[in-house]
């Protein structure tokens, strides 16, 4: 069984900075669930574009205000608390924070842990793992 808290795995290498945005990996590939979890905050007044080529995303809003728009057809979602976004067709988006939101985000495959945005907002399958 495997317990840990927000607060632990904030202060380990776990705690990764995005710019526009901070999350918390508290599960990855390393313990073997076969998704990661993460506890993610997005920035205030921040739009970003993302488009996870390589994972598929489930995205649970737990609290703040913003919207995500589908490139490929110019729809815009309104994001609150209680919202869930699933980009089950690898959706090429615009995520967009009017204030601070805290989202609970599983990929699958799992992250493995140091992942940033490439340029065309996707994570590549080889990055380096963190421990902690
Ligand atoms: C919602 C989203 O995908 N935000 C970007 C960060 C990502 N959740 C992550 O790396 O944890």
């Amino acid at each position: 069984m495997i317990v840990r808290t927000l607060k632990d795995c904030e202060n380990s290498p776990r705690n990764i900075d995005g710019g526009n945005w901070k999350s918390v990996r508290m599960l990855l590939r390393e313990d073997n669930m076969g998704f990661s979890f993460h506890i993610t905050t997005i920035f205030a007044n921040t739009e970003t574009p993302i488009w996870y080529q390589n994972h598929l995303e489930s995205v649970y809003c737990i609290s703040g205000e913003g919207e995500i728009e589908t490139v490929a057809d110019g729809k815009v979602y309104p994001i609150q608390p209680g919202t869930l976004y699933v980009l089950d067709k690898h959706d090429q988006h615009l995520l967009r924070g009017f204030s601070d939101m805290q989202m609970a985000c599983v990929f699958n495959p799992p992250l493995i842990g140091n992942e940033q945005h490439n340029q065309d907002g996707a994570y590549e399958l080889s990055a380096e793992p963190v421990t902690g």
